[in-house]
């Protein structure tokens, strides 16, 4: 396994063999130890950092400063209000990462052309040299929109190298940043248009209130939002709640939890949501009192002034108007797949079950028209009068209201200019200038092209971000991007595209600060497990250095060590919470928690006494319609009331002529991402494989275990296929974080799905569309 992935990367030998000579028993690399027979282990409290979706009690069993086993939170008592936050697969199986021989172990200079992957080791002193030569050449050149910090979600730490980054590259005169995220793009925009707020959701305790919860896309047993979202499930089914997974797959949560399965074609959510609106419209369903008394924009008698008539939303669903049709769920059969019966009998349950939750999950809006579908959900909780009361659900990002104040480490940007975090490759090529598209916040046109990326702890570069094939084209120009530097334990595809590649430490090998991913009232502290092998450094340590060959060695670290820093973040933090523990005793325990008597439930002050608190909207009350949409004169796809719109390389587009199957990658429980896609003890748990249906597969005379050609105009993956009823016919998926390995015909030989998504934002938000892709499957022979 370990030496096929260096073949397989084409690695240059001479440079590599450290790699084989530092491999030990079990594919781990060797190590010193003290050896020292007597000692005893050490057990101590740390926590994940990377973007999993979770944050738990991860404790690392040490001894000999060796890491011999991996435990989670047990030492409390596991209630139902307190439960025990404990660990998944990733972190339990964390050993065969961190200690794997292809961990990245010295610094590195890019020898051949950029993305050959040839390096030569270098010293981290002439590392920092060539980092800095560079960043006063180009920032003097190009100032600082040439600057840019790279998305990078490897290391969430409050101390990690992203904050250590941004502090340094703001006082040396600033970069450029970006808004916006690949988790949440569409729903983060378009979600403020219904409430003002992205801060939509109840506490999950409150589930177990819900009579019926629908789970749009939303699979928490595998892809963890929040630990223990998938126990607060099973807590709301235990208390009677009807579950109703709608998902293009019939996940693991549906599987063990759900009540009923509705496949939906992806891409499709509003036009099921629109023909559930004219079911309920039709025959009266909707809360009429609610709608009346707190939004605008529902019928013609609750237009904001100047609006032309026939823009409401009922009028939209009921296809008021010359040229309009009305939203029946026989034309929402034909689009989405489900059912005709199906849809009415959903819109009756939805509507008369009160309290009812739709809960979206953010697959369904990480696709061509995603501001819909998280728009689309808003307006039938509203319809339903499911918001700001128990049971019920806002739906939209669903983020939590409460967010516990846990201090960050000071950073100023002076460079006000920011893309989208979608839109790096187009700042690349076309950056000077770029800004009549309103993609640019902060100021009317960038100054210059990215000419500098700093990509710390991310695979975005080439394997998370979409059309894999085309942006490693943009980043070998090397006369477009003229310095990339990754910061990484592996030298993953976007690590080859780079010209310095630095060993990162890793996460048990340092101290650091997390707070939960969404959902959780609690902070956690991470202690140090182990020390730092070979010369991989932490990022304050070399950042420290690179700010004094800046001359700015004083201003960036105020005579601070890391520690003092986390020593510091925790005062600031007490100081805002009353009982907050002190630094030492924080360290101990390694966790707090807030504890708090009763659940949140947003919007319950807005609907309780609205005279005194009116939504944070221009109008104060729930937008169905949106003036500042409307407003933005692109109706088509910027709709001012939400609505299905046909995404390009959706089932509706003719390319699908050409390429019948859509192709999504949804997020698997045996990775982060890209991170543990090379963890061969993740790879038992699940290896990588195309999920196909049985029709499909019969059709192409593909039988279980061939190996089948995915492709599209954009690229071409081999893998193996996993045949199945657990997803809809005409629907595939590879599980999104694959490695990009392409052979030397460009073929990807592991299964990154982005060799086949569309580098094409999306219109509101600037998003990425990456699970909207067609493509067609062969049976290699
Ligand atoms: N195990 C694990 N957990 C994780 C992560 C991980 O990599 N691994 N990543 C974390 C991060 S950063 C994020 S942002 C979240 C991501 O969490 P999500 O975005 O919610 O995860 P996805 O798997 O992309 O999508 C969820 C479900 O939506 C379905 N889906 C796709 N398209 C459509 C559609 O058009 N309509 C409908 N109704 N359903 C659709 C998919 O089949 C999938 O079951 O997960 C977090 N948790
Ligand atoms: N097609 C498709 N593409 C997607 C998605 C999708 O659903 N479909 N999901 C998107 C989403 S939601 C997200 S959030 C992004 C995530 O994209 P990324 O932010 O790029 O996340 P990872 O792929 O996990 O890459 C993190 C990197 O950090 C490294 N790393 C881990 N720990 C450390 C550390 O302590 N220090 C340093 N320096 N490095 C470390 C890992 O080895 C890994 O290479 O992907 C997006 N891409
Ligand atoms: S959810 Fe995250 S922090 Fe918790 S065990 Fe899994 S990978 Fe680690
Ligand atoms: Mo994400």
């Amino acid at each position: 396994m370990k030496t096929d992935r260096i073949e397989l990367l084409n690695i240059d030998e001479t440079t590599f063999e450290f790699i084989e000579k530092s491999s030990g028993e079990d594919g781990f690399y060797a190590f010193d130890s003290k050896n020292d027979l007597d000692e005893e282990e050490k057990i101590i409290s740390t926590s994940g950092s990377h973007n999993c979706g979770g944050r738990c009690v991860i404790k690392a069993h040490v001894k000999h400063n060796r890491i011999v086993r991996i435990s989670t939170e047990d030492d409390i008592p596991d209630t139902e209000k307190i439960p025990q936050l404990r660990g998944c697969l990733r972190c339990r199986a964390y050993r065969n990462r961190i200690y794997d021989c292809n961990r990245l172990k010295y610094p590195m200079k890019r020898r051949g052309k950029r993305g050959e992957g040839k390096f030569e080791i270098i010293t981290w002193d002439e590392a920092l040299d060539i980092i800095a030569d560079n960043l006063r050449r180009i920032m003097n050149k190009y100032g600082p929109d040439s600057i840019y910090i790279q998305y990078a979600t490897g290391n969430e730490g409050r101390l990690s190298e992203n904050v250590w980054m941004k502090r340094l590259l703001g006082m040396y005169g600033g970069y450029l940043s970006y808004y916006g995220t690949y988790s949440t793009a569409c729903t983060q925009a378009a979600t403020p248009y219904t409430f003002g707020t992205i801060y939509t959701g109840n506490s999950r305790e409150d589930w177990v209130n819900s009579k019926l919860i629908i789970l749009l896309g939303f699979n928490p047993a595998d892809t963890i939002h929040g630990t223990n979202t998938a126990y607060y499930l099973k807590m709301a089914k235990n208390a009677g709640a009807k579950i109703i997974s709608i998902d293009p797959i019939y996940s693991n949560t549906a599987v063990a939890l759900a009540d009923e399965w509705i496949p939906i074609r992806p891409t499709t959510d509003n036009a099921l949501m629109d023909a559930m609106a004219y079911v309920m419209i039709v025959e009266n369903l909707q809360d009429q009192k609610f709608l009346d008394k707190y939004c605008i924009g529902f019928d013609e008698a609750h237009m904001p002034a100047g609006i032309p008539p026939g823009n409401s939303y009922r009028d939209y669903v009921l296809g008021k108007g010359a040229g309009k049709i009305p939203k029946t769920p026989a034309w929402a059969e034909s689009i989405t797949g489900i059912p005709e019966e199906t849809i009415v009998r959903l819109a009756r349950e939805y509507a008369l079950s009160k309290p009812a939750a739709l809960i979206q999950g953010f697959g369904p809006q990480r696709h061509a028209y995603g501001e819909q579908v998280a728009r689309g959900g808003t307006v039938l909780a509203t319809m339903t009068g499911n918001i700001g009361i128990s049971g019920g659900w806002a739906s939209g990002t669903g983020y939590p209201v409460r967010e516990e104040y846990v201090a960050s480490i000071p950073h100023y940007n002076p460079n006000k200019s920011q893309i989208s975090m979608f839109s790096w490759p187009d700042a690349i090529v076309r950056g000077k200038g770029m800004g009549a598209d309103l993609s640019v916040k902060g100021t009317k046109k960038l100054s210059s092209n990215i000419k500098y990326i700093f990509n710390l702890g991310g695979n975005c570069l080439v394997n998370q971000h979409t059309d894999s094939n085309g942006t490693a084209e943009i980043l070998k120009n090397e006369n477009l991007v003229e310095l990339i530097v990754t910061s990484d334990q592996f030298l993953t595809a976007s690590a080859r595209f780079s010209d310095i590649v630095l060993p990162a430490d890793d996460m048990m090998e340092r101290e650091d600060i997390v707070t939960p991913w969404g959902f959780g009232d609690y902070v956690l502290f991470m202690n140090k497990a182990v020390d730092t092998v070979f010369q991989c450094r932490n990022a304050y340590d070399w950042i420290s250095d690179l700010a004094k060959k800046l001359g700015l060695s004083e201003q960036f670290t105020e005579g601070k060590s890391l520690s003092d820093w986390a020593e510091y973040l925790v005062e600031k933090t007490a100081g805002e919470n009353p009982g907050f523990p002190c630094f030492q005793e924080f360290k101990k325990k390694g966790i707090y928690r807030w504890i708090y008597e009763e659940p949140c439930i947003a919007f319950k002050k807005q609907i309780e006494d609205p005279v005194h608190n009116p939504f944070p909207t221009p109008s104060g009350k729930i937008e169905i319609f949106s003036d500042r949409l409307w407003n933005m004169n692109n109706h088509r796809k910027i709709p001012a009331v939400p609505q299905y719109i046909s995404a390009w390389e959706g089932p509706e587009d003719p390319v699908s002529g050409k390429y019948p199957i859509q192709c999504i990658g949804h997020h698997s429980k045996r990775r982060v991402h890209s991170t543990f896609d090379n963890t061969g003890w993740m790879e038992e748990v699940e290896p990588q494989k195309v999920l196909m249906n049985c029709e499909d597969a019969g059709e192409r005379h593909v039988a279980e275990g061939d190996m089948v050609k995915v492709f599209n105009d954009r690229g071409t993956i081999i893998l193996p296929v996993k045949i199945t009823s657990r997803i809809m016919p005409g629907v595939a998926s590879i599980p999104q974080g694959g490695w990009w390995i392409p052979d030397e015909k460009g073929i990807d030989r592991r299964g990154c799905i982005n060799v086949l998504t569309r580098y094409k934002p999306t219109p509101l938000a600037f998003g990425n569309p990456s699970h909207t892709s067609l493509v067609e499957i062969e049976k290699v022979y």
